[in-house]
């Protein structure tokens, strides 16, 4: 009887949304799964914790910012497959620190593939991309063919690295993938990001906090998904024969308050928006308080307005589509923080 070889994956930023869930969707299809971890005097398991699958990774030291430790790995663990996921994630930050932000997010990538080339092993890659490359959009929806326009050190950034993975597979012959993958949210989204944000303070307010959710550019469009919906597409591109670049989206949009809008039905919250620009907020008709107001501070250096993808290049051909209407994500995140915010 044939039996076939355990595939091996190195998934670098396990710690975060997608390293979580994507590593929990590979363990299910039995693979040896290693996660790269750097150092850190804060817990840092907790996403991994919650799926429960924090003991059955094994964990790498490792630092994309370092070159030596991704040769090492790769010699040690022998990977089939290395999912590109670690990042310095947040567009505001990138603006507060551009220099590491693309050291991390550019040259992070092409020391992986630096490393995969020496190695002369088959190993397939995958890279983070995003559809933060689109930015100022020159066309509506973005397609893989949209021209990229980056509005920010992070998208600016990524824009190298889905480019030197293109390099790579073109001069080198490696199979490298590119997502280029829309927002997607879920329960173990950061905190920092709008729309958890949204649900985990307005969880709290419903709960009986007092406090306001302070936010920026409510007028902003994103095409919003599920982060497990989305880790799936990662697998699929990789078990192509040839590896290629797809856009991975809803092909729907919403603004900032629109998201605030389901929430606060979600919640049962009777309110009405009042004011207008820097004075716009949400009122609680029942107490007569603000419980969401607009803060200069949260308004970025350049802003990409509108983001939809189409993808159906990634449902022709990679047979995936999103599966989570946005209404459903909203209420997977509000009820996971109703009981844990
Ligand atoms: P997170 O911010 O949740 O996770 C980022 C991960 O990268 C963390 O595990 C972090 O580790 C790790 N990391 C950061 N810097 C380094 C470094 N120098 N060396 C090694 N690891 C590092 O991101 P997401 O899970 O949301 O996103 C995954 C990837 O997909 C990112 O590359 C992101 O840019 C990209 N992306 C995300 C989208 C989204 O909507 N979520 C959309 C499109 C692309 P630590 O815990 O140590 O900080
Ligand atoms: P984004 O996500 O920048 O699209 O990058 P984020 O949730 O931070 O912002 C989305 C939009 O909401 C507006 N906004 C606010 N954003 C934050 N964070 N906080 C606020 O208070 C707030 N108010 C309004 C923003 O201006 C923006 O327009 C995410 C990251 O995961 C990237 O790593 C990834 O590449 C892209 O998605 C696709």
């Amino acid at each position: 009887m044939m039996t076939m070889k355990r595939k091996v994956a190195l998934i670098t930023g396990i710690t975060g949304q997608d390293g979580a869930y994507l590593a929990q969707l590979l363990l299910k299809k039995n693979y040896k799964v290693y996660g790269t971890c750097r150092r850190s005097t804060s817990e840092k398991f907790t996403s991994l914790k919650h799926l429960n699958i924090d003991k059955k990774i094994s964990y790498c030291d490792f630092d994309l910012l370092e070159f030596s430790n991704i040769l090492e790995t790769i010699d040690k663990i022998n990977p089939t497959e290395i999912y590109n996921l670690a990042a310095q994630s947040f567009v505001p930050t990138s603006f507060n620190v551009p220099i590491v932000t693309t050291d991390i997010n550019s040259l992070g990538a092409l020391r992986i593939l630096e490393a995969i080339r020496i190695s002369k092993k088959n190993i397939k890659f995958y890279q983070a991309s995003t559809s933060e490359m689109f930015g100022k959009v020159t066309q509506i929806p973005q397609t893989e063919k949209t021209p990229f326009y980056p509005r920010s050190p992070y998208g600016v950034a990524k824009l190298y690295s889905h480019w030197i993975t293109i390099n790579y597979r073109e001069s080198y012959g490696i199979h490298a993938s590119s997502g280029i993958l829309f927002n997607h949210e879920s329960p173990l989204r950061g905190r920092e990001f709008v729309t958890k944000k949204v649900t985990s303070t307005l969880a709290r307010i419903k709960k009986g906090s007092n406090e306001v959710l302070e936010v920026g550019n409510v007028l902003a469009k994103r095409d919003w998904g599920f982060a497990g919906d989305y880790v799936d597409a990662m697998y699929r591109m990789l078990q192509q024969k040839n590896p290629d670049d797809y856009v991975i989206a809803t092909g729907k949009t919403h603004s900032v308050k629109e998201f605030i809008d389901l929430s606060l039905k979600y919640l049962k919250i009777q309110y009405k928006w009042a004011g207008k620009g820097l004075n716009t907020r949400v009122i609680d008709i029942n107490s007569k308080k603000t419980i969401v107001s607009i803060n200069k501070s949260f308004f970025r250096p350049a802003e990409v307005d509108l983001l939809i993808g189409n993808p159906m290049k990634a449902r022709r051909n990679l047979k995936w589509k999103p599966r989570t209407k946005l209404k459903e994500l909203v209420k997977i995140m509000l009820d996971h923080d109703l009981e844990y915010s």
